[in-house]
């Protein structure tokens, strides 16, 4: 996940160690420290904005602290302490009982094409339908060709419901219809499948929009690709901005070295990533432990 950061932190380490001369750590050596470190921030990914918070937060915690002896633990915990305060994290508990506060609760999973939210919602069944609650699944997408097969093959293979209708039909009355399923039927949960948009496509954008006014989700995951790396996070800055999501889920964290999106997408928008999925099987969905995260940084 962070393999590329890592190998990269550690040549940091070895060349600024060196570079450091005073016991005590003054600004010239913290801007010399900083200036290499920034740039395999960057490198990973991470946000221009979030390096500027690790930035300040590195600058209060190690001016004025010896950092001669014990280098690459000290500056390896000043970085643990930074992206602390810039992750976010939903408790696993929390969001079952968010789950469960509703019947049915309604969830709709919006994101840019091919990011990966029609098998994170395969995903998200198979893991609400093992913690005991019963799924329909809206087949909301109704532009992209063999969306509907793809979300109804799920269905099958998870025995769970679903409710389609033809393609190029009106994508708000298809999750309209599947909520309707859910209250009939007592099913718990309704997971909105929606058609993949690029967030600069107004058109589309509003489409969203319908489908969410009509529908009054109760919670709206916006699920990007983490290999884009930086653009995740300009995504899901206008996503917020045009339909307001509650949470984030990164996908293909399995294939992505730099790991500069999971530390970025959260800070800019002020909202939890909840799930990382980390492959194409069911069970590769795993809930977002901040800990988790920053103990594999290093
Ligand atoms: N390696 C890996 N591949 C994934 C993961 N999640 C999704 N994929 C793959 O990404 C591709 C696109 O996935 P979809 O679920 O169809 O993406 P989508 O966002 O629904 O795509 P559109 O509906 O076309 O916008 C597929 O080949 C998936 O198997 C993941 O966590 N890891
Ligand atoms: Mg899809």
């Amino acid at each position: 996940m962070f393999d590329f950061f890592k190998k990269k932190i550690n040549e940091v380490f070895k060349k600024v160690e060196k570079a450091v001369t005073e016991t005590k750590l003054g600004q010239n050596d913290f801007d010399k420290i900083f200036w290499e470190l920034e740039l395999t921030l960057l490198q990973s990914n991470v946000s221009a904005e979030v390096t500027d918070k690790v930035k300040a937060s590195l600058e209060s915690e190690l001016i004025g602290k010896s950092v001669k002896r014990d280098f690459k633990k000290v500056i390896s915990a000043a970085l643990m302490k930074a992206f602390d305060e810039v992750l976010i994290e939903s408790k696993e508990a929390d969001f079952l009982k968010k789950v469960k506060s509703k019947k049915p609760f309604i969830i709709m999973i919006v994101g840019v094409n091919g990011s990966g939210k029609t098998t994170t919602i395969s995903k998200l069944a198979y893991y609400l339908k093992k913690k005991g609650l019963s799924i329909v699944l809206a087949a909301g997408d109704t532009f992209r060709a063999a969306s509907i097969e793809q979300l109804k093959h799920h269905a099958e293979k998870l025995g769970v419901d679903i409710v389609a209708n033809d393609y190029d039909t009106d994508s708000a009355s298809v999750a309209f219809d599947a909520v309707r399923h859910a209250e009939k039927k007592s099913n718990d949960v309704v997971i909105i499948d929606t058609a993949g948009r690029l967030h600069s496509n107004k058109n589309l954008m509003d489409e969203l929009k319908k489908v969410k006014r009509v529908n009054n989700p109760d919670m709206t995951i916006f699920v990007a690709d983490a290999i884009t790396g930086n653009d995740v996070v300009e995504q899901a800055r206008v996503f917020n901005e045009e339909i307001s999501i509650d949470s984030v889920i990164l996908t293909k964290t399995d294939v992505d070295n730099k790991g500069g999106a999971i530390l970025s997408v959260g800070y800019t928008i002020k909202k939890p990533i909840i799930f990382l999925g980390s492959g194409q099987e069911y069970e590769n969905l795993k809930h977002f432990k901040k800990e988790e995260i920053i103990k594999k940084l290093f």
